[in-house]
């Protein structure tokens, strides 16, 4: 009895092998999925910490819906092209003029969206600008208020969807910019470059929901908003490297 039940698990062992050695095209096993270049970070904070100057709903949508379909979109723009496997979003960003709009849109929207979650903190807690950064904006916009209304003027005056920018320019001098789309200023085609230090994105899903089309409205709202301490680390890196 014993003895049948070996045979028997032996059988059951053995035969499916003998059956598939059998067979004419030995099975290949499928490479590994790789795993995808880019991913989603999650947010820094909760979705409703930016209340009530950037309400929930968007945040969930614009972070889950909008940056996810930017980042699921490059990985498979990378993914077709074998050339482009295993460079950096910033490497991407320096080459921009020679890669597919794939690239540019997606590219641009992953970084820009990963740049901009982390440009914002809980109304009130974002400080103020450093000495440094502070003295250059005197410097470059004559006030932190002036600087302001160049900023939000960019933004207002954005025809259709794009961003409005901080950067620090090859001459080490602060300028205001704006984007169109998802471009922005690391990206080799674009007419103003520079280390950029705040972003904020003016596409309409950005603020419809709950300013609808009082775009200017967002745009004053956001300064409450600003993570000044994050944007003041980003200018003493830029002015470190121009000085490097
Ligand atoms: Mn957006």
């Amino acid at each position: 009895m014993s003895h049948r039940i070996a045979l028997a698990a032996l059988l059951a062992l053995v035969l499916p092998t003998a059956l598939a050695q059998s067979s004419a095209t030995p099975p290949v096993a499928p490479p590994p999925p790789k795993p995808p270049a880019f991913t989603l970070a999650p947010l820094p904070y909760p979705h409703e910490a930016l209340e009530p100057v950037i309400d929930t709903r968007t945040m969930q949508i614009h972070h889950g819906k909008h940056h996810q379909a930017y980042v699921d979109n490059l990985n498979r723009a990378v993914a077709a092209d074998a050339s482009l496997q295993g460079l950096s979003l910033e490497a991407l960003m320096a080459r921009m003029s020679k890669l597919p709009d794939a690239v540019r849109n997606n590219g641009g929207g992953h970084w820009n969206h990963d740049f901009f979650w982390r440009t914002m903190t809980r109304p009130g807690q974002g400080g103020a600008p450093s000495a440094a950064l502070a003295a250059a904006i005197d410097r470059d916009f004559g006030s932190l208020d002036k600087f302001k209304a160049a900023f939000r003027a960019a933004g207002a005056g954005r025809f259709g969807s794009g961003w409005a920018w901080l950067i620090v320019g090859a001459d080490g001098k602060l300028k205001v910019t704006s984007t169109p789309n998802q471009d922005n200023p690391l990206m080799d085609l674009v007419a103003e470059r520079g280390a950029p230090l705040l972003g904020n994105d003016v596409w309409e899903h950005a603020y419809y929901l709950q300013y609808q089309n009082r775009r200017g409205d967002y745009l004053d709202a956001w300064w409450q908003v600003v993570d000044w301490s994050v944007v003041s680390q980003r200018y003493a890196a830029a002015i470190a490297d121009k000085r490097g």
